[in-house]
Protein backbone atom coordinates (compact mmCIF):
# COMPACT_ATOMS: atom_id res chain seq x y z
CA UNK A 1 0.00 0.00 0.00
CA UNK A 2 1.43 3.80 -0.99
CA UNK A 3 2.25 5.93 2.09
CA UNK A 4 -0.83 8.39 1.10
CA UNK A 5 -3.48 5.24 1.03
CA UNK A 6 -2.17 4.23 3.98
CA UNK A 7 -2.50 7.90 5.52
CA UNK A 8 -6.01 7.70 4.28
CA UNK A 9 -6.73 4.46 5.93
CA UNK A 10 -5.64 6.08 9.24
CA UNK A 11 -7.85 8.97 9.22
CA UNK A 12 -10.51 6.22 8.59
CA UNK A 13 -9.46 4.41 11.86
CA UNK A 14 -9.32 7.59 14.08
CA UNK A 15 -12.57 8.51 12.52
CA UNK A 16 -14.34 5.62 13.58
CA UNK A 17 -13.31 5.13 17.09
CA UNK A 18 -13.50 8.71 17.96
CA UNK A 19 -17.07 9.04 15.61
CA UNK A 20 -18.42 5.61 17.59
CA UNK A 21 -17.35 7.47 21.16
CA UNK A 22 -18.85 11.11 19.96
CA UNK A 23 -22.25 9.55 18.88
CA UNK A 24 -22.24 7.67 22.45
CA UNK A 25 -21.49 10.38 24.40
CA UNK A 26 -24.02 12.76 22.66
CA UNK A 27 -26.74 10.31 22.97
CA UNK A 28 -26.27 9.06 26.34
CA UNK A 29 -28.00 12.56 27.12
CA UNK A 30 -30.93 11.85 24.86
CA UNK A 31 -30.81 8.24 25.96
CA UNK A 32 -34.57 6.70 26.82
CA UNK A 33 -36.28 9.85 25.21
CA UNK A 34 -38.85 10.44 22.36
CA UNK A 35 -38.38 11.98 19.55
CA UNK A 36 -36.31 15.09 19.73
CA UNK A 37 -35.56 18.25 17.44
CA UNK A 38 -32.59 18.20 16.11
CA UNK A 39 -31.46 21.79 16.99
CA UNK A 40 -32.48 20.94 20.58
CA UNK A 41 -29.69 18.37 20.05
CA UNK A 42 -27.09 20.67 18.46
CA UNK A 43 -27.76 23.72 20.76
CA UNK A 44 -27.05 20.79 23.99
CA UNK A 45 -24.20 19.41 22.37
CA UNK A 46 -22.52 22.89 22.30
CA UNK A 47 -23.38 23.70 25.77
CA UNK A 48 -21.90 20.75 26.95
CA UNK A 49 -18.34 21.49 28.78
CA UNK A 50 -17.92 17.81 28.54
CA UNK A 51 -18.48 14.97 26.57
CA UNK A 52 -18.85 11.65 28.84
CA UNK A 53 -18.78 8.63 27.18
CA UNK A 54 -20.95 5.48 28.33
CA UNK A 55 -20.50 1.50 28.34
CA UNK A 56 -20.85 1.30 24.82
CA UNK A 57 -17.20 3.53 24.16
CA UNK A 58 -16.10 1.28 27.56
CA UNK A 59 -16.14 -1.91 26.12
CA UNK A 60 -15.48 -0.48 22.31
CA UNK A 61 -12.32 0.22 24.34
CA UNK A 62 -11.86 -3.18 25.52
CA UNK A 63 -12.37 -4.76 22.05
CA UNK A 64 -9.83 -2.56 20.94
CA UNK A 65 -6.87 -3.13 23.96
CA UNK A 66 -7.50 -6.53 23.27
CA UNK A 67 -6.94 -7.24 19.74
CA UNK A 68 -4.04 -5.12 20.09
CA UNK A 69 -2.67 -6.38 22.74
CA UNK A 70 -3.17 -9.93 21.44
CA UNK A 71 -2.58 -9.38 18.01
CA UNK A 72 -6.21 -10.82 17.19
CA UNK A 73 -8.77 -12.25 18.54
CA UNK A 74 -8.21 -14.50 21.76
CA UNK A 75 -11.46 -14.51 23.87
CA UNK A 76 -10.37 -15.50 27.52
CA UNK A 77 -8.13 -12.13 27.09
CA UNK A 78 -11.58 -10.22 25.80
CA UNK A 79 -12.99 -11.32 28.53
CA UNK A 80 -10.61 -10.45 31.14
CA UNK A 81 -10.08 -7.47 29.66
CA UNK A 82 -14.07 -6.18 29.55
CA UNK A 83 -14.04 -7.64 33.46
CA UNK A 84 -11.03 -5.54 34.27
CA UNK A 85 -12.11 -2.43 32.78
CA UNK A 86 -15.80 -3.39 34.46
CA UNK A 87 -14.30 -3.79 38.11
CA UNK A 88 -12.30 -0.20 37.59
CA UNK A 89 -15.26 1.60 36.08
CA UNK A 90 -18.83 -0.25 36.75
CA UNK A 91 -20.73 3.44 36.53
CA UNK A 92 -20.63 3.59 33.06
CA UNK A 93 -24.00 2.85 32.43
CA UNK A 94 -23.69 -1.00 31.61
CA UNK A 95 -27.10 -3.35 30.37
CA UNK A 96 -28.04 -5.60 32.96
CA UNK A 97 -26.58 -8.94 31.38
CA UNK A 98 -22.68 -8.27 31.21
CA UNK A 99 -22.14 -7.52 34.94
CA UNK A 100 -23.76 -10.87 35.38
CA UNK A 101 -21.63 -12.71 32.97
CA UNK A 102 -18.36 -11.21 34.22
CA UNK A 103 -19.85 -12.69 37.72
CA UNK A 104 -19.77 -16.06 36.17
CA UNK A 105 -16.28 -16.08 34.27
CA UNK A 106 -14.99 -14.63 37.59
CA UNK A 107 -16.85 -17.76 39.31
CA UNK A 108 -14.81 -20.44 36.88
CA UNK A 109 -17.16 -20.49 34.02
CA UNK A 110 -15.59 -20.66 30.72
CA UNK A 111 -15.60 -17.22 28.07
CA UNK A 112 -17.87 -19.25 25.18
CA UNK A 113 -19.98 -20.57 27.87
CA UNK A 114 -20.98 -18.29 30.42
CA UNK A 115 -23.59 -16.03 28.25
CA UNK A 116 -25.56 -19.21 26.85
CA UNK A 117 -27.21 -19.09 30.35
CA UNK A 118 -28.98 -15.48 30.35
CA UNK A 119 -31.79 -15.57 29.25
CA UNK A 120 -33.80 -17.47 26.80
CA UNK A 121 -30.94 -18.68 24.53
CA UNK A 122 -28.29 -16.17 25.08
CA UNK A 123 -29.01 -12.14 24.54
CA UNK A 124 -29.91 -10.48 21.78
CA UNK A 125 -29.30 -6.87 23.16
CA UNK A 126 -27.14 -4.59 21.24
CA UNK A 127 -24.26 -4.49 23.38
CA UNK A 128 -22.04 -6.86 21.17
CA UNK A 129 -22.76 -4.87 18.24
CA UNK A 130 -22.23 -1.30 19.83
CA UNK A 131 -18.52 -2.17 20.61
CA UNK A 132 -17.53 -4.15 17.50
CA UNK A 133 -16.49 -1.26 15.42
CA UNK A 134 -12.45 -2.27 16.05
CA UNK A 135 -13.28 -5.67 14.32
CA UNK A 136 -14.56 -3.90 11.34
CA UNK A 137 -11.53 -2.02 11.35
CA UNK A 138 -8.95 -4.45 11.64
CA UNK A 139 -10.83 -7.41 9.18
CA UNK A 140 -12.35 -5.39 7.14
CA UNK A 141 -9.99 -6.72 4.15
CA UNK A 142 -11.11 -10.08 5.02
CA UNK A 143 -14.68 -10.54 5.32
CA UNK A 144 -15.00 -14.00 6.66
CA UNK A 145 -12.61 -13.57 8.85
CA UNK A 146 -14.65 -10.25 10.15
CA UNK A 147 -17.64 -12.47 10.45
CA UNK A 148 -15.87 -15.28 12.43
CA UNK A 149 -13.97 -12.72 14.53
CA UNK A 150 -17.68 -10.69 15.40
CA UNK A 151 -19.40 -13.72 16.09
CA UNK A 152 -16.70 -14.85 18.69
CA UNK A 153 -16.71 -11.92 20.53
CA UNK A 154 -20.56 -11.59 20.70
CA UNK A 155 -20.48 -15.02 22.05
CA UNK A 156 -18.59 -13.59 25.20
CA UNK A 157 -21.95 -11.64 26.35
CA UNK A 158 -24.15 -12.35 23.96
CA UNK A 159 -24.84 -15.80 22.46
CA UNK A 160 -28.39 -15.46 20.48
CA UNK A 161 -27.99 -15.70 16.83
CA UNK A 162 -29.65 -12.20 16.45
CA UNK A 163 -26.77 -10.48 18.62
CA UNK A 164 -24.03 -12.53 16.95
CA UNK A 165 -25.57 -11.87 13.18
CA UNK A 166 -26.41 -7.98 14.52
CA UNK A 167 -22.46 -7.74 15.77
CA UNK A 168 -21.16 -9.25 12.39
CA UNK A 169 -23.48 -7.04 10.44
CA UNK A 170 -22.24 -3.61 12.29
CA UNK A 171 -18.85 -4.84 11.45
CA UNK A 172 -19.27 -5.59 7.94
CA UNK A 173 -21.04 -1.82 7.89
CA UNK A 174 -17.79 -0.71 9.70
CA UNK A 175 -15.53 -2.66 7.30
CA UNK A 176 -17.19 -1.30 4.01
CA UNK A 177 -16.98 2.31 5.05
CA UNK A 178 -13.79 1.74 5.80
CA UNK A 179 -12.79 0.26 2.30
CA UNK A 180 -15.31 3.27 -0.03
CA UNK A 181 -13.01 5.84 -0.61
CA UNK A 182 -14.05 9.36 1.32
CA UNK A 183 -14.06 11.34 -2.12
CA UNK A 184 -16.30 8.79 -3.84
CA UNK A 185 -19.95 8.82 -2.92
CA UNK A 186 -21.90 5.84 -1.91
CA UNK A 187 -23.36 3.92 -3.85
CA UNK A 188 -26.50 3.05 -1.34
CA UNK A 189 -28.20 0.67 -3.30
CA UNK A 190 -24.95 -1.24 -3.82
CA UNK A 191 -23.74 -0.71 0.22
CA UNK A 192 -26.94 -2.48 1.13
CA UNK A 193 -26.56 -5.16 -1.27
CA UNK A 194 -23.07 -5.71 -0.20
CA UNK A 195 -25.11 -5.90 3.58
CA UNK A 196 -27.70 -8.19 1.96
CA UNK A 197 -24.99 -10.81 0.50
CA UNK A 198 -22.95 -10.89 3.45
CA UNK A 199 -25.81 -11.30 6.10
CA UNK A 200 -27.56 -15.17 6.19
CA UNK A 201 -30.10 -14.38 8.81
CA UNK A 202 -34.04 -13.64 7.12
CA UNK A 203 -35.08 -11.13 9.53
CA UNK A 204 -31.87 -8.71 9.31
CA UNK A 205 -32.53 -9.28 5.52
CA UNK A 206 -35.98 -7.63 6.12
CA UNK A 207 -34.66 -4.97 7.99
CA UNK A 208 -32.28 -4.13 5.04
CA UNK A 209 -34.71 -4.03 2.19
CA UNK A 210 -37.21 -1.96 4.34
CA UNK A 211 -33.53 0.40 4.87
CA UNK A 212 -33.82 0.75 1.09
CA UNK A 213 -37.69 1.40 0.91
CA UNK A 214 -37.37 4.37 3.35
CA UNK A 215 -34.45 6.16 2.40
CA UNK A 216 -36.13 8.57 1.23
CA UNK A 217 -39.08 9.03 4.36
CA UNK A 218 -39.24 12.14 6.17
CA UNK A 219 -41.51 10.82 8.57
CA UNK A 220 -39.31 9.93 11.66
CA UNK A 221 -41.92 7.84 13.16
CA UNK A 222 -42.51 5.73 10.41
CA UNK A 223 -38.87 4.89 10.32
CA UNK A 224 -39.13 4.21 14.13
CA UNK A 225 -42.31 1.98 13.89
CA UNK A 226 -40.20 -0.35 10.71
CA UNK A 227 -36.66 -0.19 12.30
CA UNK A 228 -36.86 0.60 15.74
CA UNK A 229 -35.00 2.45 18.34
CA UNK A 230 -34.46 -0.26 21.26
CA UNK A 231 -32.07 -2.00 23.06
CA UNK A 232 -32.88 -5.14 21.13
CA UNK A 233 -29.68 -5.92 18.20
CA UNK A 234 -32.87 -6.18 15.38
CA UNK A 235 -34.09 -3.00 16.34
CA UNK A 236 -30.92 -0.98 16.70
CA UNK A 237 -28.15 -2.09 14.47
CA UNK A 238 -30.22 -1.64 11.15
CA UNK A 239 -31.50 1.97 12.29
CA UNK A 240 -27.40 2.74 12.88
CA UNK A 241 -27.17 1.58 9.46
CA UNK A 242 -30.10 3.38 8.08
CA UNK A 243 -28.81 6.77 9.95
CA UNK A 244 -25.54 6.76 7.99
CA UNK A 245 -26.89 5.96 4.56
CA UNK A 246 -29.70 8.87 4.80
CA UNK A 247 -26.63 11.48 5.36
CA UNK A 248 -23.65 9.67 4.36
CA UNK A 249 -21.74 13.10 3.99
CA UNK A 250 -21.87 14.17 7.09
CA UNK A 251 -21.04 12.62 10.10
CA UNK A 252 -22.86 15.46 12.02
CA UNK A 253 -26.05 15.07 10.48
CA UNK A 254 -25.91 10.93 10.80
CA UNK A 255 -25.61 11.93 14.55
CA UNK A 256 -27.86 13.98 15.35
CA UNK A 257 -30.46 12.09 13.31
CA UNK A 258 -29.73 8.78 15.05
CA UNK A 259 -30.41 10.87 18.29
CA UNK A 260 -33.62 12.31 17.44
CA UNK A 261 -34.89 9.40 16.80
CA UNK A 262 -35.13 8.62 20.49
CA UNK A 263 -35.26 5.44 22.37
CA UNK A 264 -31.79 3.53 22.62
CA UNK A 265 -29.62 7.55 21.39
CA UNK A 266 -26.20 7.07 22.60
CA UNK A 267 -25.90 2.85 21.14
CA UNK A 268 -27.96 3.86 17.88
CA UNK A 269 -25.45 7.04 17.49
CA UNK A 270 -22.57 5.07 18.66
CA UNK A 271 -23.15 2.66 15.85
CA UNK A 272 -24.16 5.39 13.15
CA UNK A 273 -21.12 7.56 14.02
CA UNK A 274 -18.72 4.75 14.00
CA UNK A 275 -19.77 3.64 10.20
CA UNK A 276 -19.84 7.57 9.28
CA UNK A 277 -16.27 7.84 10.56
CA UNK A 278 -15.05 5.06 9.29
CA UNK A 279 -16.31 6.19 5.42
CA UNK A 280 -15.30 9.95 5.94
CA UNK A 281 -12.48 10.12 8.53
CA UNK A 282 -11.10 11.99 11.51
CA UNK A 283 -11.47 15.21 9.62
CA UNK A 284 -15.05 15.11 9.10
CA UNK A 285 -16.12 15.08 12.89
CA UNK A 286 -16.26 19.05 14.38
CA UNK A 287 -13.28 19.99 15.98
CA UNK A 288 -15.05 21.17 18.51
CA UNK A 289 -16.84 18.34 19.94
CA UNK A 290 -13.78 16.15 19.25
CA UNK A 291 -12.21 18.39 21.79
CA UNK A 292 -14.63 17.89 24.72
CA UNK A 293 -14.32 14.43 24.10
CA UNK A 294 -13.38 12.28 27.51
CA UNK A 295 -9.90 10.18 27.16
CA UNK A 296 -9.69 11.47 23.51
CA UNK A 297 -6.45 10.79 23.26
CA UNK A 298 -6.36 7.34 24.93
CA UNK A 299 -8.24 6.27 21.99
CA UNK A 300 -6.89 7.63 19.43
CA UNK A 301 -3.72 5.95 20.52
CA UNK A 302 -5.52 2.92 19.93
CA UNK A 303 -7.30 3.77 16.67
CA UNK A 304 -3.66 4.07 15.86
CA UNK A 305 -2.09 0.94 17.16
CA UNK A 306 -5.39 -0.86 15.55
CA UNK A 307 -4.32 0.81 11.98
CA UNK A 308 -0.18 -0.29 12.32
CA UNK A 309 -1.91 -3.97 13.56
CA UNK A 310 -3.84 -3.66 10.21
CA UNK A 311 -1.18 -2.63 7.68
CA UNK A 312 1.55 -4.45 9.22
CA UNK A 313 -0.29 -8.04 11.44
CA UNK A 314 2.36 -9.74 12.89
N1 LIG B 1 -35.08 -12.61 25.88
C1 LIG B 1 -35.73 -11.54 26.38
N2 LIG B 1 -35.19 -10.31 26.52
C2 LIG B 1 -33.94 -10.17 26.13
C3 LIG B 1 -33.17 -11.25 25.59
C4 LIG B 1 -33.81 -12.53 25.48
N3 LIG B 1 -33.18 -13.61 24.97
N4 LIG B 1 -31.95 -10.81 25.30
C5 LIG B 1 -31.93 -9.49 25.62
N5 LIG B 1 -33.11 -9.08 26.12
P1 LIG B 1 -28.39 -7.23 27.91
P2 LIG B 1 -26.75 -5.25 26.60
C6 LIG B 1 -33.47 -7.73 26.58
O1 LIG B 1 -28.83 -7.30 29.33
O2 LIG B 1 -27.15 -5.82 25.30
C7 LIG B 1 -26.59 -0.01 27.69
O3 LIG B 1 -27.47 1.00 28.03
C8 LIG B 1 -33.54 -7.69 28.09
O4 LIG B 1 -34.54 -6.77 28.46
O5 LIG B 1 -27.62 -8.37 27.34
O6 LIG B 1 -25.32 -5.21 26.93
C9 LIG B 1 -25.99 0.23 26.33
O7 LIG B 1 -25.88 1.59 26.03
C10 LIG B 1 -32.18 -7.13 28.47
O8 LIG B 1 -32.15 -6.48 29.69
O9 LIG B 1 -27.54 -5.89 27.80
C11 LIG B 1 -26.94 -0.43 25.39
O10 LIG B 1 -27.99 0.42 25.06
C12 LIG B 1 -31.91 -6.18 27.31
O11 LIG B 1 -32.47 -6.81 26.17
C13 LIG B 1 -27.50 -1.54 26.18
O12 LIG B 1 -27.32 -1.21 27.56
C14 LIG B 1 -30.44 -5.84 27.09
O13 LIG B 1 -29.66 -6.99 26.97
C15 LIG B 1 -26.77 -2.82 25.90
O14 LIG B 1 -27.32 -3.77 26.68
MG1 LIG C 1 -27.47 2.38 24.92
Amino acid sequence: MQDVQKEKLRLKFLGCLLGAAIGDALGARWEGRRMSRSEDIVFLAERLEQLIYTDDTHMTIGVAESLIESKGFDGEHMAQTFIKNYDAEPWRGYGPGPPRIFRMIKDGEAWYSAANRLYRGGSFGNGSAMRVAPVGLLYSRDLEKLREIAYQSSSITHSHELAREGASLQACAVALAVNTPSDEDIDKEAFLSKLQNFIPNQLYQEKLAQIKELLGEQDKAKVIAVLGNGIEAPRSVPTAIYCFLRQPQSYKDAVIYAISLGGDTDTIAAMAGAISGAYLGIDAIPPEWLAKLENKDYIESLAQKLWQLAICPA
